[in-house]
């Protein structure tokens, strides 16, 4: 292997040393305490260490790595206390995920690192949102991602690509090479011939590095990070290197031709960067005896204090508690009485401009949202006002832009992301379910973002732009979902949702935004999060229902002059609020749950069973639910309003009543 020291000093180069042995001798001793049961497999980095070693070693200790699944130079370069990180390795407290993800899945701001989620693809956008912070604050940084040749198959490799060029986002995208993903040579997973080539097609520089060769990979990525950051814009550099052993240990190589093993045992980064050093005479055998002594005792006394840790005592309370970032809301009124008569529409661009002003962190992505002011209007004058570094028009990439809301609450910033349409969230689904949602559980980081989700049907658009799609995240732990029916809340919801620090779904119905207007205060408020608004009181029947449901049951309960209706407007569905639920249903033993969602694994459900397990002694007849048909949204008028329950709301109530 070819070696070009450079300037290098010897104490540089012996540094490089001690930070490669200690990976590969960290993964030694686990292969023996794997022989021995003691602990559960992981993923080898074993043959590639001298990727994770030389980026980590290459870069400040204060910009941002996130590292994948055969990254442990990663951790060890950035110094992390090793009784910590096989604490995390086995589940103990003292870890750090608290027991609740494993191996290399956490991240630590005080060592700069993101860890993975398993999906591998969605963590290249959340450095493209680490390093747009940092450009917004024009601080010189590089962020560095890595990715494998297989997981680069993924959308989310093209999303995160792609943005940073548009963006000029000073991000290194390192791809390991690794002939392999899982079982899957590189000839069934890619056609082209190399990454380098995919680099200008983006409209970014690539390089090419032999992975396996620890001085030119720390060399190059401390060169790019330096050009980077003096002219931020994104760099791919693509490592070649083999993966030694399995996919994960225990998993075994069948499937790999032994000669690729000999061609590659004979490029190891460890033994060949030893016999250079040797030969340079920067290292002597004396020293590197010391230097592996050293390094043993490290690791073992590591071991023993993780061995010697107990496992986790699993605590109800704060597991439920710690899928969200504590936050006291503290309800704000407004400072005046003056109010102005506004549209729905207008209500959430007026709450949209006030927290613009009162968070200077916070960023509006979205498509369309600059000059065009989006498809709706709402961020219309907005670039004129905050600037388009504060309003970003996005490419097509719900799923990048929705990472990179995390990457920037990493980085202490606030984000809003617009869907143009709710039914386009699908194409950012493991972002907020399996990123944003559970970020906070797994290792403490927030995501301190708001997804705008233009909803609803009654315009004869069809299945792709009228969908109520809210249940999708109502089941998913870590969320907060709002849902306002009123010009008032729908401003003072928003303002919450922004002021919030755990990621909140936002649901605006679009055929609210130009039918309805209400006189609301002009100066800043806020509602609270998790509780519900009585809209109507009465004695007959509860209607429990949100969104456009609350406009259905007042329209009835006004047409129904012999009936006396309760109406609950839940507001928000994630927290919902039970309290009122339950005194809403003692008022009137009759309750129907409304929603245009449709029926099946709609939110009634859970709320009906829960009123049935809690609230029974309490009812005078069985819950009942109206909701759309359980059918994609039709485009034809009269078979959307077929589908939507507004039209068999009357009957079931009328029967209801006579039950
Ligand atoms: C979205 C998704 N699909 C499938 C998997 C299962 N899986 C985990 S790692 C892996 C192979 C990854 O290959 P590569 O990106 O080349 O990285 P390497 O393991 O070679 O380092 C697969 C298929 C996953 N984790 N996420």
């Amino acid at each position: 292997m070819n070696y070009n020291r450079k300037e290098y000093s010897d104490d540089e180069l012996l540094a490089l040393y001690k930070a490669i042995l200690k990976p590969r001798m960290i993964e030694e001793r686990m292969l023996v305490l794997l022989r021995q049961g003691k602990i559960s497999k992981w993923f080898s980095g074993i043959g590639q260490e001298a990727i994770s070693v030389g980026s980590a070693l290459a870069l400040e200790k204060d910009e941002y790595i996130l590292p994948l699944h055969r990254n442990l130079g990663v951790f060890t370069s950035r110094d992390i206390p090793l009784d910590r990180l096989f604490a995390q390795f086995q589940g103990k407290t003292t870890g750090y995920t608290k027991g609740r993800d494993r191996s290399f899945h956490f991240g630590t701001n005080e060592h700069h690192i993101v860890g993975m989620i398993s999906h591998l693809g969605p963590q290249l956008a959340v450095a493209d949102g680490i390093a747009l912070a940092d450009l917004l604050e024009k601080k010189e940084k590089v962020t560095l991602v890595f990715s494998g040749d297989g997981g680069a198959s993924e959308g989310d490799f093209h999303e995160a690509l792609n943005v940073a060029a548009v963006w000029s986002l000073p991000v290194i995208f390192m791809i390991e090479n690794n002939g392999y993903g899982l079982s899957t040579p590189s000839n069934e997973q890619f056609k082209f011939n190399q990454f380098i080539d995919k680099g200008p097609a983006y409209g970014i520089d690539a390089l090419q590095v032999d992975g396996n060769n620890l001085l030119e990979v720390y060399d190059t990525v401390r060169q790019a990070a330096a050009s980077i950051r003096k002219n931020p814009r994104p760099m791919l550099i693509e490592a070649m290197t083999f993966r030694m052993r399995g996919h994960e240990e225990a998993s075994g190589t069948k499937y790999v031709p032994q000669e690729l093993f000999e061609k590659w045992a004979k490029k190891d980064p460890v033994e060949n960067f030893e016999k250079y050093l040797l030969e340079e005479l920067v290292l002597t055998q004396k020293t590197m005896e010391s230097i592996k002594e050293e390094l043993k005792a490290e690791i073992e006394d590591g071991l023993q204090t993780a061995f010697s840790t107990p496992m986790p005592v699993a605590n109800r309370q704060e597991e439920l508690e710690d899928m969200y970032k504590p936050f006291d809301q503290e309800v704000i009124k407004p400072a005046s009485d003056v109010k102005t008569e506004r549209r729905f529409v207008d209500a959430i661009s007026d709450a949209l401009h006030q927290s613009m002003e009162r968070y200077p962190e916070l960023v509006l992505m979205g498509q369309d949202i600059a000059e065009y002011g989006g498809v709706f209007k709402i961020t219309e004058g907005f670039v004129d006002r905050f600037g388009k570094d504060r309003v970003r028009n996005t490419p097509l990439c719900e799923s990048a832009i929705l990472g990179i809301g995390l990457g920037m609450s990493v980085r202490g910033q606030k984000s809003m992301v617009e869907m143009q349409f709710a039914d386009f969230v699908s194409a950012g689904f493991s972002q907020i379910v399996n990123n944003l949602a559970k970020s906070h559980y797994r290792w403490g980081q927030n995501a301190d973002v708001v997804v705008r989700m233009p909803t609803g049907a009654g315009s004869a658009a069809g299945p792709f732009h009228s969908q109520s799609n809210e249940a999708w995240f109502f089941h998913t732990p870590g969320l907060k979902i709002v849902y306002p029916s009123s010009p008032y809340d729908a401003k003072g919801l928003l303002n919450a949702a922004l002021e919030d620090p755990n990621p909140v779904m936002y649901f605006e119905h679009k055929m609210l935004y130009r039918s309805i207007s209400q006189e609301i205060p002009d100066d800043y408020y806020t509602v609270e999060i998790g509780k519900a608004r009585t809209v109507a009181e009465g004695t007959d029947l509860t209607i429990i229902t949100y969104g456009m449901g609350v406009h259905w049951a007042k329209q009835l309960q006004q047409e129904l002059t012999d009936a006396s209706l309760e109406i609950l407007d839940l507001r928000s569905l994630l927290p919902w609020d039970k309290e009122a639920v339950r005194a809403a249903v003692a008022k009137t033993g009759r309750v129907l749950i409304l929603h245009e969602d449709t029926l099946t694994g709609g939110i009634g459900g859970e709320i009906a069973a829960w009123i049935s397990e809690h609230c029974f002694e309490l009812l005078d007849a069985p819950v009942a639910r109206v909701a759309s048909l359980d059918t994609a949204v039709p485009f034809a008028p009269p078979l959307e309003q077929e589908f939507l329950p507004k039209q068999r709301l009357r009957e079931k109530v009328e029967a209801m009543l006579s039950y």
